[in-house]
């Protein structure tokens, strides 16, 4: 690892906020180690950025962050005072570059350290990963855009500074619930964008639930064509089709973000059963749903016509995603057994390892039998959390989704026009004030693989709608799911992220402006 010891910046005042001066400069997630120093450096029209022949992806990343502000992109090429430099024995790693090769596998793979001095931009990683992450530190370096994309059209100042960096937890996971309400293609790659400039690096899709079903499906037409035509409230739903969906994946990819496709079982899938009545025990197809109620559908598990299905979702989930993990739901089932359930769920982990993939599912599924390294996703603020520690026990990890802390579809307050309430109103400092190695007693950081924040859409219909939801407050779990405990403190972080009403007003993303930060 590149960084060691730290906490915030030392220097010129509280962690990432540089002095005065620089003020609107902030870094969330803030970074393991900065020291604001000396002199800094301005991007004009003639500067050049170098980089590592397997980083060539990511400088086209930067280049286009400062065309967004100047309105021009500065050229790559040799000997230039920007260098983003691979600086590791390649062979020692993935070496896929522009991949997301090294996504999820070591936190150490995503270090970098970022050098800004008179004589230049300096951006050093082992991985292209982590030159991508480094670069979207650099980007919050630079002023904010404006609608114009002309907001500094002679040049980019960016103060001295020195930083190393590396995160506390592997998976930094935003879900996004098309199902609910169906988003398209263009609006998911929207949300990627938004959330990977806070280094999230997983976008978890809840792609089927009782109102909806998103996945083609090979010799499976009906799932997407009466699956997919609906949403809650009634309106028309929708599809990905496999190019959609394969592009949502390289535009992640592009990003160092994973997508984790969820096909939520044995519950949650009327829209399924509306689609094929050979999933149901009566063997009739359900009426359609589009109501918000939950945990009334269950497949008719054993049945030969469901492990047909199952073993086809399953294989088309593994042929279309190339990331590491398969999420198989597996929440909330009031329909089945105990044993139906467990039996269920064991099967179906099963057949995701057998398609060369983890597992991941929602807590319920940790009293079931589960192979190694499957992910249980802890998301039930009540009660004690014994499906998840059995999943600990058999050699699995944690997710961390506390509804009372990270579901993006609760209410700031009463007065929230969106969102639901039943873990609680969230606030700013309840997304941001917790832990996630101590908030399971028995559970500390070497169980836990890292936070995710799900956005469920319920009540959210529109881009408008989930970028209100998710900031600020995707960005208060992304910092929980990077930055040191130790480093962490709520008032310097709601001084940070005031900085970024500016920049999201920019980008036109509607956003809650929270009583804890002073907006400018
Ligand atoms: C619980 S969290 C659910 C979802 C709902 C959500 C609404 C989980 C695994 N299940 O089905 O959309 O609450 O907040």
């Amino acid at each position: 690892g590149a960084c060691s010891g730290g906490g915030g910046g030392e220097d010129g005042g509280g962690g990432g906020t540089p002095p005065a001066g620089q003020g609107r400069h902030s870094l969330v997630p803030l970074p393991v180690e900065v020291v604001y120093r000396g002199a800094g450096f301005t991007i004009g029209r003639d500067t050049v950025i170098t980089a590592s022949p397997e980083a060539g992806g990511v400088a086209g990343h930067l280049a286009e962050a400062v065309r967004d502000v100047t309105g021009w992109a500065p050229r790559t090429g040799e000997g230039g005072a920007v260098r983003l430099e691979i600086t590791a024995d390649p062979s020692a790693g993935a070496g896929e570059s522009g991949t997301a090769g090294a996504v999820l596998v070591d936190p150490a793979d995503e270090a970098y350290e970022l050098t800004v001095d008179a004589r230049g931009i300096r951006v050093r990683a082992a991985r292209p990963v982590g030159l991508f992450r480094g670069v979207q530190t650099l980007r919050q370096l630079l002023p904010p855009a404006d609608r114009a994309g002309t907001a500094a059209e002679a040049g980019v100042t960016l103060p001295g500074v020195r930083i190393a960096d590396r995160p506390r937890f592997a998976w930094r996971g935003a879900m996004l619930d098309v199902a609910r309400h169906f988003f398209t293609a263009a609006e998911v790659k929207r949300y990627v964008d938004l959330v990977s400039a806070y280094k999230i690096n997983v976008l978890h899709l809840h792609l089927s639930d009782d109102q909806g079903w998103r996945l083609p499906v090979r010799g499976r037409p009906e799932l997407t064509r009466i699956g997919g035509a609906t949403e809650v409230g009634g309106g028309p739903g929708g599809f990905y089709t496999e190019r959609d969906y394969r592009e949502i994946v390289s535009y992640a990819r592009e990003r160092f973000v994973e997508v984790v496709p969820e096909i939520d079982m044995p519950g949650h899938v009327n829209a399924a059963l509306a689609a094929d009545g050979s999933l149901s025990c009566d063997g009739r197809r359900r009426e359609p749903y589009t109501g918000t109620d939950v945990g009334f559908s269950a497949l008719c598990v054993g049945a030969p016509a469901v492990d047909r299905f199952v073993a086809d979702v399953i294989g088309e989930m593994a042929r279309l995603t190339p990331g590491p993990y398969l999420h198989i739901g597996g929440d909330e089932v009031k329909e089945l057994t105990q044993e139906e359930y467990d039996r269920f769920v064991g099967r179906a982990v099963e057949l995701v390892g057998a398609a060369g993939k983890r597992a991941a599912g929602w807590q319920e599924i940790g009293g079931a039998r589960l192979a190694p390294g499957t992910v249980a996703q802890y998301w039930r603020p009540e009660g004690t959390p014994e499906d998840a520690l059995e999943a600990v026990r058999q050699g699995g990890k944690l997710v961390m989704s506390p509804a009372s802390r990270t579901y993006l579809d609760m209410k700031y307050d009463e007065e929230t026009r969106l969102g639901l309430s039943w873990a609680g109103f969230i606030e700013l400092e309840d997304a941001y004030d917790w832990d996630p190695a101590t908030a399971i007693p028995g559970v500390g950081d070497g169980q836990v693989l890292g936070v995710e924040a799900p956005l469920w859409t319920e009540t959210a219909e529109t881009m408008d709608d989930l970028e209100y939801l998710a900031f600020p407050r995707l960005p208060a779990v992304a910092e929980v799911a990077w930055t040191p405990r130790r480093a962490r403190e709520f008032e310097d972080f709601a001084a940070r992220l005031a900085g970024y009403g500016p920049r999201w007003t920019g980008l036109g993303v509607d956003f809650h402006r929270s009583p804890a930060v002073t907006w400018p």
